[in-house]
């Protein structure tokens, strides 16, 4: 067995998350071809970086990410930072011959993105953009029951991601609403990972036609260095800040199949948590899911008699997509967490040199190609063709 060391740039939300993927993989993958080591930990100071690795159980801390890119002895580079330095990090890692994987959005823009495509077809290296929410059990599920014609030709999907951190004006000014940080409001942030599932489940999305809309334009600053996802009050009277991107996004979309399908995403929906709901439509049947209850399917088929044709609950267990490796039982609970698990062995599975490994750049590209036409649509008012990369050759059509 080959220890595969871990350089983690960024001790945040998603440093915490990884770190625990790293630890629990063995734990639920075994026997394994490779093994995690929590080698380097790289936060914005010296004492941030100690104090994430002694937690995260990190070896060794450092100020300087760039010394994980020198270090020989670091195999893989984790990108676990704000979305502006995705791109700076992960083409110094590929170029030094690292494996990579890199939060999404994988990029702030569509130029962005391409440079860090291109630096993945440059290299030998594995590379993963950590689109988590398909590695869900019901929604890999989704994708079987898709794949096998359970449903049929799908004719329409609709998705939603609503949330309420950030609906009280008063909750922090976060990297997360500063354009020069994270590129785009929700939809960088959040209606990507719709988009991943749409791409996952139906098809390549050729067209939108959408609307943004901006309605809380500043916010308190927020003090500390990792976002408080509007768990820290700035108060009324704090100093605020200009928010310079869109609070929430709604989108038709066209697929290359045929389908036609709606998105939508904001942060300021009061009542809803992690609500990514998906209503897929096909001639043989239905689909639905809610993140919020992430270990149950709803399934409706049409060859049921017609007496008892209906949706039907699913819960996700070892029958299901990664289930023999979780849980002896279904609805014993399946968290975020374990997402992040199967994300963790799905990379390491490719860097010990089976199953290539997606989402990868490619497929974070194509996803920041359908941002950049809703964020333009948005401008226009009219529908906009996505541009789409064709993988054969790297190049995107006009
Ligand atoms: P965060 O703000 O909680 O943590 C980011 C950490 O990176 C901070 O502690 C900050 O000090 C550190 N950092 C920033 N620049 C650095 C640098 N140059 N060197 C070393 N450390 C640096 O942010 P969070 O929520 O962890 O987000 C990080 C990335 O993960 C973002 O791209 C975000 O979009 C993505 N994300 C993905 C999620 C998913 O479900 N896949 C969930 C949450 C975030
Ligand atoms: C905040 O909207 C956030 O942390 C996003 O950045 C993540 O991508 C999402 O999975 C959870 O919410």
């Amino acid at each position: 067995m080959k220890n595969i060391n871990v350089g983690l740039i960024g001790g945040g939300f998603m440093g915490k998350a990884h770190s625990l993927a790293y630890a629990a993989v063995p734990m639920f993958f075994w026997p394994s071809k490779v093994m995690p080591v929590k080698h380097t930990l790289a936060e914005f100071t010296d004492a941030m970086a100690a104090d994430a690795a002694t937690r995260f159980g990190f070896e060794n801390s450092t100020s300087d990410w760039k010394s994980i890119i020198d270090n020989p002895d670091i195999d893989l580079v984790d990108i676990a930072t704000p979305n502006n330095s995705h791109a700076e990090i992960a083409i110094a890692a590929l170029a030094a011959g690292k494996h990579v994987i890199c939060e999404k959005p994988l990029a702030r823009t569509v130029e962005e993105a391409a440079a860090m495509y291109e630096a993945a077809r440059k290299s030998n290296s594995v590379n993963m953009v950590a689109f988590n929410y398909r590695r869900t059990p019901a929604v890999a599920l989704a994708k079987k029951y898709i794949e096998d014609g359970s449903i049929g030709k799908i004719i329409n999907f609709r998705a939603t991601y609503l949330q309420d951190w950030s609906a009280d004006p008063n909750s922090p000014l976060s990297w997360r609403f500063q354009k020069s940080v994270a590129g785009s409001g929700a939809v960088g942030d959040i209606l990507t990972h719709v988009l991943d599932l749409a791409r996952y489940l139906v098809d390549e999305v050729t067209a939108v036609s959408a609307m943004t809309n901006h309605i809380i334009t500043e916010r308190p600053l927020q003090q500390s260095g990792s976002d408080s996802l509007g768990n820290s009050k700035g108060g009324s009277d704090a100093p605020k800040g200009a928010v310079d991107v869109e609070d929430e996004v709604l989108s038709l979309i066209k697929f290359a199949n045929g389908a036609i399908g709606s998105v939508e995403a904001t942060r300021n929906a009061w009542g809803r948590n992690n609500f990514i709901t998906l209503e897929i439509h096909g001639t043989e049947g239905s689909i639905a899911f809610n993140y919020e209850n992430r270990d149950q399917l709803e399934v409706c088929f049409k060859s049921d008699e017609g007496d008892r044709r209906g949706f039907r609950t699913v819960y996700t267990g070892p029958n299901h997509p990664n289930g023999a490796a979780l849980w002896p039982i279904p609805a014993l609970g399946i968290g975020y967490g374990e997402t992040k698990i199967i994300e963790a062995h799905d990379l390491f599975t490719a860097i010990a040199g089976g199953e290539p490994v997606r989402p990868d750049f490619g497929d974070g590209y194509q996803v920041a190609l359908i941002d950049d036409a809703i964020l333009r649509s948005a401008e226009s008012g009219q529908w906009v063709k996505v541009p789409q990369l064709d993988r054969a050759t790297g190049k995107v059509s006009a």
